[in-house]
């Protein structure tokens, strides 16, 4: 029976005084240069959901000599079926707070922000408390902690747009505009907020951060397999009779084990949404496959966010296409048209689909518009909005047999 593998999960945070910071002190004590190449060596890769190895992109922020450089925590965590960076700011908001100060320091960035999902009350209220006590303790402001580094720190709230997550959208947000997101190259570590040099990270990859620096040995590298790193935190939902946060180390079982560690299905298992509803699905027989990045891309999935829907065979296919959908046709912040026109065309095709049963051209269709989508719209929350819908229609509709 696979176990959870507690990295991320280790330390039991009540008050600021039974929080140690080590991972911050020693960071202090070191060159920036020098955390960046243990993050670079940890192997660490983002754990928002595209997965960019998070040294090599503060290697990017540290070459950039500009005076003024942001670091901005991304939690707005709006990915459907991902909730660990919440139960990381609920329980963990000192580490959160830690990871977020050595990546500035890292960065040599002296402004930052975290980004809250304004949904997110708990979380915005528990790190405003954080924020409040760390100035009072000398851990943000001038001379932190005695050094010569100082970092502000400030909190914004979301609100209540998916496309926020995307840091360009995020960016614009912050500077008061619409969260329309913003053409790449250049990336936000070339220019981004008031076109600075900006870092993006997510809330567990800086979370990860703090852990990683605690220890003189690089111990994450050691954990999970050559190309995927360390643990992974995985929020299941859905038909499963234990849904919850689990740290799952990379490598460790197979996305089956991990159903089976949060009690198993319900119901007859149908298919697995790996990492949020920007991944493709895996169908009941297909999950027999490790928990890593590449068995997932092999599969032709991905790891995404770690956000992990277990759905049973009770449900109707339609209606949960339908439902997804209207996610992506609400929230497509419309600047790309063909994300904007082409999500509400496949909400109509399945509409039609409903009504008059199956016809393989409704894949088709689908299909190409998903092309469509991917080589033009400008942000991964585009690109990857039809994943989910063609996979369903993919895996479970032909016209013969439905
Ligand atoms: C410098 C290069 N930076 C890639 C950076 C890029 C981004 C990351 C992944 O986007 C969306 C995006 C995220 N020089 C770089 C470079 N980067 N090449 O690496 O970028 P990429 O291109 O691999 O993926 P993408 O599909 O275009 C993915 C966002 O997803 N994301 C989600 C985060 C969500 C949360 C949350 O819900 N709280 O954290 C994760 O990456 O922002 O918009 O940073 O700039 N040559």
């Amino acid at each position: 029976m696979l176990e959870e593998k507690i990295f991320l999960k280790s330390d039991v945070e009540k008050t600021m005084d039974n929080y140690e910071f080590l991972g911050l002190k020693k960071s202090l004590e070191m060159k920036s240069e020098d955390i960046v190449k243990k993050i670079t060596d940890s192997g660490l890769r983002g754990r928002g959901g595209a997965g960019f190895p998070t040294g090599k992109k503060w290697e990017f922020a540290l070459a950039q000599k500009n005076d003024v450089k942001f670091l901005i925590c991304n939690a707005d965590e709006g990915e459907p079926g991902t909730f660990k960076d919440r139960f990381l700011l609920e329980n963990m908001p000192f580490k959160v707070l830690e990871g977020i100060i050595i990546a500035a320091y890292a960065v040599k960035a002296n402004f930052g922000y975290i980004y809250i999902r304004g949904e997110y009350s708990k979380a915005i209220d528990i790190f405003e408390k954080t924020i409040k006590e760390a100035y009072h303790r000398g851990l943000l402001g001038k001379n932190i902690l005695g050094s010569n580094f100082n970092f502000e720190l400030r909190l914004i709230k979301g609100a209540g747009a998916y496309v926020c997550g995307d840091e360009t959208s995020l960016i614009n947000s912050i500077e008061g505009k619409r969260g329309f997101s913003r053409i790449k190259p250049p990336y936000p570590v070339q220019r981004g907020l008031y076109d600075k040099p900006t870092v993006v990270n997510n809330v567990e990859t800086l979370t990860t951060v703090a852990e990683i620096m605690k220890y003189e040995d690089n111990i994450f590298a050691k954990l999970g397999t050559e190309k995927s790193r360390g643990t992974k935190l995985v929020s299941i939902s859905g038909d499963v009779k234990l849904p919850g946060i689990y740290e799952i180390e990379f490598g460790s079982g197979t996305l089956k084990d991990i159903i089976e560690l949060a009690g198993g299905t319900k119901d007859e298992l149908n298919f697995v949404v790996p990492g949020g509803l920007a991944t493709s699905i895996l169908k009941y027989d297909e999950i027999n496959i490790p928990y890593t990045y590449e068995d997932l891309e092999n599969a032709g999935s991905s790891v995404g966010s770690g956000g992990m829907i277990v759905v049973s065979q009770k449900h109707d296919l339609i209606d949960i296409l339908l439902n997804v959908s209207d996610f992506f046709v609400k929230e497509t912040c419309g600047t790309c048209f063909p994300c904007r026109e082409g999500n509400r065309n496949i909400k109509e095709i399945l509409l039609e689909l409903k009504k008059k049963g199956y016809k393989e051209e409704y894949k088709k269709i689908i299909g190409e518009l998903r092309e469509a989508i991917l080589l033009a719209a400008r942000c991964g929350f585009g690109q990857s909005s039809v994943n989910f819908i063609y996979s369903v229609l993919d895996k479970f509709f032909y016209e013969e047999v439905r």
